[in-house]
C-alpha cells in the first residue's frame, strides 16, 4: 500500500509511537505485536490495545489520560521510517483502581512494513574507464554499482543502458544483474577513440537513478615492428 505514495513523503525525523493507555488491570500480561506500513501519516490508527489484551472496557477509567482520552488505542505521532527502524518495541504500563493500585506491563512489537520510498542511488554519477584498444573481447570493463535501501522487490536494482548509440550497444554488453559492463566486440582506437552511454538502475517499484558512462579507449600501436615483422613474415 506504500508503493502508491512512493515520494510524496520526504525522509522523517526519528519516527515516535505514542501509547496513550490508562486502563484497568485486567491480568493481561503478555505481548502485542502489529505492522504498521511506513509512511502512514501521523494519527493512523494501529491497534486497539484494550480489546487485544482483552481488558474489559467496563473497568477502564481515567488515570490521567490527556484531552480525556480514555480508549487505550495506539495510534501514530509520526509516520515510521522502516530504513531508520523496522521495528519498535513499547512497553505498555497499567494500573488499576484498587487499593492499594496493582499494575502490570505488556510488550508491544510494531513491525514496520516496507514502503517503496527510496530510488536506487549509483556509487558515481559519472563511471569514466580508460581501455587499451587491444583488450580482449570479453572482458569487463567496469562495473556498475547501485544501491538501494528498501526492502525486497523495491530494493531490487536491475541495470539497463538507457542512451547508447547502435556502435556503443554491439560493443558493451551490461548485465542486468550485476552492473558489469561487458567487451562484445574488439575495440580499435583509430575507428572510434571514445563512448557515452547512459546507464540506468531501476528497483521493482520502478524508481530509478541514472548514471554517465564514459569509456576512453587508448592508443596502442598498431604498427609495432613484431608485427611488421610478422605480417611480412607471412606474406
Ligand atoms: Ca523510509
Ligand atoms: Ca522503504
Ligand atoms: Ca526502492
Ligand atoms: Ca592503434
Amino acid at each position: 500500500m506504500g508503493a502508491a505514495r512512493k515520494g510524496c513523503w520526504g525522509r522523517r525525523q526519528r519516527a515516535l509511537l505514542c501509547c496513550v493507555l490508562v486502563a484497568a488491570w485486567e491480568a493481561a500480561w503478555g505481548q502485542l505485536r502489529y505492522s504498521v506500513p511506513e509512511e502512514l501519516p501521523k494519527g493512523s490508527f494501529v491497534g486497539d490495545v484494550a480489546k487485544d489484551l482483552a481488558l474489559q472496557p467496563a473497568k477502564l477509567r481515567d488515570r490521567g489520560a490527556p484531552d480525556g482520552e480514555k480508549r487505550p488505542e495506539l495510534v501514530l505521532a509520526k509516520a515510521l521510517d522502516r530504513e531508520e527502524a523496522a521495528f519498535h518495541e513499547l512497553v505498555l504500563r497499567a494500573i488499576d483502581g484498587g487499593e492499594p493500585a496493582r499494575t502490570g506491563t505488556a510488550r508491544i512489537r510494531v513491525s514496520v512494513l516496507d514502503a517503496n520510498d527510496n530510488a536506487p542511488m549509483f556509487s558515481q554519477a559519472v563511471y569514466a574507464v580508460h581501455v587499451p584498444e587491444d583488450v580482449p573481447v570479453g572482458s569487463t570493463l567496469v562495473t556498475l554499482t547501485a544501491t538501494d535501501v528498501d526492502e525486497g522487490i523495491n530494493g531490487d536494482v536491475k541495470y539497463s543502458l538507457k542512451t547508447a548509440t547502435d556502435v556503443a550497444s554491439e560493443t558493451f554488453h551490461l548485465d542486468h544483474e550485476t552492473g558489469s559492463i561487458m567487451l562484445v566486440r574488439s575495440l580499435d582506437f583509430e575507428e572510434d577513440d571514445s563512448y557515452h552511454l547512459e546507464a540506468q538502475a531501476q528497483d521493482g517499484g520502478g524508481l530509478f537513478d541514472t548514471a554517465t558512462v564514459s569509456i576512453s579507449v587508448t592508443d596502442v600501436n598498431d604498427n609495432a615492428p613484431e608485427l611488421t615483422v610478422s605480417s611480412a613474415c607471412r606474406s
